[in-house]
């Protein structure tokens, strides 16, 4: 009898076990994809570029997109030297102009006299994507100041026919960009959006499609557009009530997250290379640098996030000179401070506990040369360097296909048995990279304090980065 209870006991802890691990949400393979970019460019482009506005009215006349040099192939280029993975262009920004022919506008490149209306933006990038191997995707903004039928049911068809065209021609596309803006005010024009069937088109037509918007369904707004993630960064969402725009979580819950969130919806950051989103002449002399560039890495990249970085193409429809510039020096701060991971002769073993660390007691584990480091549902773990070594930047990651487990983590810095820092904080997700003043070390231990599941660290590296570069 007593066994039988036993054993009913385990079954039922068992099932109680199973179903919580099932409930946690884990990425999708689109989504696995997704975290994988990293860090790609946003192109905003449009008659804003000719008019020196942000947000046009939509009475623009067509005319006015006039670029007389578009180059798309200069634009993918660049992007591919500066390390970016892919671009995301504004194929139609508030104002409505559509950069491509639309036949459900009248407000188009076809109505304009670059190219004596023969002339197709979304035609040549996606071309250009395609050529140089890069990821395209595209932003169409639900709200519309041109539309006549914007603020009427008819609208809703409008959208949806007008991402048929743009997954029908221009296609595949792996990110689509879904604006939550809106400009109206209160007696302005009011859509009520069928967001349910714009989700339902995209599954439909292009399934491996991710889904930009403040709430998802597959990547969420940071709540900022200055390029920042929370330092605790969940991967997690609840989205029941929300919708994008004006309905959504508050932004300091779209920049960390909810812990316990019923999906998986990253943060993606979006931050302009200058002031503004579109160029303005006035701002090429204020183009991020290299070393700001790089300071934004570590705020989004580096806290378990995508950097979306805009990189507005000029009047002649070329990327400016001095943002080249900025963007090549940026990809050199990555190469050089990034290229040497010193653990490659380190060894790593598994860890019980603070108190009792029982080295020999556990199986021994080498990293592997990329920094792997293998097995996981262990609480810490010791690496032991080859030689004492001098570091500023460790970077952690964790097995995210797994999902999203560490809330809060600590890393004890040893030169020999003496501990010489102690390094503290809460999410890891993707990557999290840690940047301290430099000390000479030879051996760190990373303890999960508190963790939601199984431990998922899988990777871990260790830099001396050039000490103006520490985030400040
Ligand atoms: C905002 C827009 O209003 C800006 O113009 C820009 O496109 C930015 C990326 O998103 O919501």
């Amino acid at each position: 009898m007593k066994k039988i209870f036993f054993c009913l006991l385990l079954f039922s802890f068992s099932v109680t076990l199973l179903s919580q691990v099932s409930k946690t949400p884990l990425p999708t393979k689109q989504q696995l994809a997704w975290h994988e970019m990293e860090y790609y460019f946003f192109f905003h482009f449009g008659p804003n570029t000719f008019t020196d506005k942000e947000w046009g009215h939509g009475d623009e006349p067509e005319d006015i997109f006039d670029p007389t040099d578009l180059d798309c192939r200069q634009w993918v280029r660049i992007a591919k030297a500066a390390g970016a993975k892919g671009v995301i262009i504004t194929a139609k920004h508030h104002d409505g102009f559509c950069l491509w022919p639309s036949k459900y506008s009248t407000h188009t490149v076809r109505e304009s006299k670059w190219k004596d209306g023969k002339g197709d933006v979304l035609k040549e990038l996606s071309q250009a994507c395609k050529e140089y191997g890069l990821k395209f995707g595209v932003y169409i903004s639900p709200w519309d100041r041109n539309h006549p039928k914007y603020g009427t049911p008819q609208y809703n068809d409008v959208f949806v026919n007008m991402m048929k065209e743009i997954f029908t021609n221009y296609g595949p596309i792996w990110e689509l960009w879904w604006d939550g803006a809106n400009g109206e005010g209160p007696n302005g024009k009011k859509q009520v959006y069928d967001w349910d069937r714009f989700r339902k088109t995209v599954k439909t037509l292009s399934p491996n499609t991710v889904v930009f918007s403040d709430v998802g369904p597959q990547i969420r707004w940071v709540g900022n557009e200055k390029g920042i993630a929370g330092k605790t960064n969940w991967n997690y969402l609840d989205t029941a009530g929300y919708t994008a725009g004006a309905g959504a979580p508050s932004t300091d819950t779209l920049n960390t997250g909810n812990a316990f969130g019923k999906a998986w919806i990253p943060a993606e950051c979006d931050v302009s290379i200058r002031p503004g989103w579109f160029w303005h002449g006035n701002e090429d002399e204020k183009v991020k640098s290299g070393e700001q560039l790089f300071e934004l890495y570590l705020k989004s990249v580096g806290r378990g996030s995508n950097l979306l970085l805009n990189v507005p193409p000029d009047r002649r429809g070329l990327i400016n000179e001095n943002d080249s510039v900025a963007l090549m020096a940026f990809k050199k701060l990555r190469d050089q401070n990034f290229n040497n991971n010193l653990l490659l002769d380190a060894k790593a073993y598994w860890e019980i506990n603070e108190d009792a660390f029982l080295k020999d007691s556990i199986s021994y584990h080498a990293l592997d040369k990329k920094g792997y480091v293998y097995g996981i549902n262990q609480q810490g773990f010791t690496v032991q360097l080859a030689k004492a070594t001098a570091v500023n930047c460790i970077v952690l990651r964790e097995a995210i296909h797994l999902g999203q487990s560490i809330e809060r983590f600590k890393i004890a810095l040893f030169n020999n048995d003496q501990k010489v820092d102690e390094i503290t904080g809460t999410t890891i997700g993707r990557r999290r990279i840690l940047t301290f003043p430099v000390k000479t070390i030879t051996s760190f231990k990373v303890y999960m304090i508190d963790r939601k599941g199984n431990d998922n660290v899988n990777r871990v590296a260790a830099y001396l980065i050039d000490e103006n570069l520490l985030e400040k």
